[in-house]
């Protein structure tokens, strides 16, 4: 029997993001991010939700670190919010905004719960698209160097994990559609496919631009890596010529091949750029070095996948429908394919070639329809099924010899999951939002058992 035990030291952690607990949006100088903007106008978010309040973990951080403690983990994902720290963007530093994030990280150290601090979870200063429409511009990605410059002076005597940006293609090619409604914020339409690859490229090199202000600032030793959600082709079944046809979709599925290739190889995909022609980004002569800075590890956020299998067609393989009765969980794009995580894993080692890469599942997670019981519980044994699965398939990783040291669930809390307000509950703790009252879900005692015994129980 297979007993699913990690090795000692792998990282047990849990995630969140700055916009989606921590409410108090106008507390201490903060100033307005494209998501206030976006959430308060009328049709853009379900039920006219908006991160006001969210889980008013700015007020009851203390109380949430205490859950941490009693689950159990050694390590916490959060993420700071840029127009807290400089609210108009650019410019003058609001020392009250880093105030927060110092007590957040003296109460984390003091419970031995390690920091991982995210630099940009979304949430730009509205300053920032008012003044040059944020992404679009070159700008954003020197503003946001400096912003960062200015958290890891004060805050890097006290954090030493660092990530740069979370989940590129969420926040440019989903914020920025072309001819449509966008989910995300800012909710700018372009007119051109190359205005989207534009907006994904000045992210890589606020990326790139990051990593060298985090290693100036730091005056400590730390680590830096990159958030990413790749899309992962999973083989229909392991076969050797179903593995080959993944290996061939990487990095030419949706975005892969202008993202995180770039960012881990140097280069864009030369089949992608050979797809977009003339829509492809302008791309300034020293851009690639930048933006391929050597970072110390690689995090992962894992959902979904997409099957794929090998085909006598141009491209050599098919990327598969899912039939309409497979397994899904509470969002439309979450169909349940544990494997995509162990694949994430060779994808990122194998296909790219980084196998010197450090790599820890930053987010994995997923939404259910919970309900509290008459006795006051939430019984979500559908999320222990997900997250059992997805870490059996991480354990399969380890076991194999790829280099995954941690990983992160989403969400320590449920929380304002953008575009669909709180109707999406992601959390291993129940929240409920009118009485601020939270409640440890299944799942919550199912993963402090994993973390205790140190394998997948
Ligand atoms: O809630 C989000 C998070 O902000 C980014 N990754 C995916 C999660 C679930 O949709």
């Amino acid at each position: 029997m297979v007993s699913y035990q990690f090795p000692s030291g792998f990282q047990w952690g849990a995630a969140t993001a700055a916009y989606q607990i921590e409410g108090a949006i106008a507390a201490d100088g903060r100033r307005p991010s494209v998501w206030d903007t976006f959430s308060e106008t009328p049709g853009r978010v379900l039920n006219g939700d908006t991160g006001a309040i969210a889980c008013d973990h700015y007020h009851c951080y203390d109380d949430d670190v205490k859950r941490m403690v009693d689950l159990g983990i050694r390590h916490y994902r959060f993420s700071i919010a840029w127009p807290r720290i400089i609210p108009e963007g650019r410019g003058a530093v609001n020392e009250a905004g880093i105030d927060f994030y110092r007590r957040l990280v003296d109460c984390l150290r003091d419970h031995g719960i390690t920091p991982h601090a995210t630099l940009f979870h979304w949430d730009s200063p509205q300053a920032l698209e008012d003044a040059y429409g944020s992404w679009r511009d070159r700008q954003m990605a020197y503003d946001f160097a400096d912003y960062v410059t200015a958290v890891v002076q004060r805050l890097g005597d006290r954090i030493t994990h660092w990530m740069t940006l979370n989940e590129i293609a969420c926040f440019t090619h989903l914020g920025y559609g072309v001819n449509q409604v966008p989910p995300h914020a800012p909710g700018t339409v372009v007119s051109q496919p190359k205005d989207v690859w534009q907006t994904s490229h000045h992210a890589l090199l606020a990326h790139g631009l990051g990593c060298q202000a985090i290693r100036a600032a730091s005056p400590q030793p730390c680590s830096i890596a990159l958030v990413d959600n790749f899309f992962v082709p999973v083989p229909i079944s392991e076969t050797p010529e179903h593995i080959a046809a993944c290996q061939k979709a990487f990095s030419r599925l949706h975005s892969n091949g202008g993202i995180i290739q770039p960012a881990l190889t140097g280069q864009y995909s030369p089949a992608l750029l050979e797809q977009l022609g003339d829509q492809a980004p302008d791309i300034q002569a020293g851009d690639l070095a930048i933006i391929h800075q050597p970072i110390d590890a690689l995090g992962i956020n894992i959902y979904s996948g997409m099957y794929v299998r090998a085909a006598d067609t141009d491209q050599g393989y098919d990327v598969l429908d899912f039939p309409s009765g497979y397994p899904r969980m509470h969002m439309p794009w979450l169909q349940v394919i544990p494997d995509a995580l162990y694949w994430s894993i060779r994808h990122i080692s194998d296909t790219l070639d980084r196998p010197d890469l450090q790599l820890f599942i930053s987010e994995n997670g997923c939404a259910a329809q919970d309900q509290v019981t008459d006795q006051g519980e939430v019984i979500d044994s559908d999320r222990i099924l997900y997250l059992r699965e997805h870490l059996r398939a991480a354990h399969r990783a380890v076991q194999e010899g790829y280099p995954l040291t941690g990983y992160f669930v989403w969400s320590l809390l449920d929380n304002f999951e953008w575009a669909w307000g709180y109707d999406r509950r992601f959390g291993i703790i129940y929240v409920d939002y009118a009485s601020q009252t939270r409640i440890p879900k299944a799942s919550y005692y199912w993963y402090a058992d994993c973390i205790s015994q140190n394998r997948v129980v």
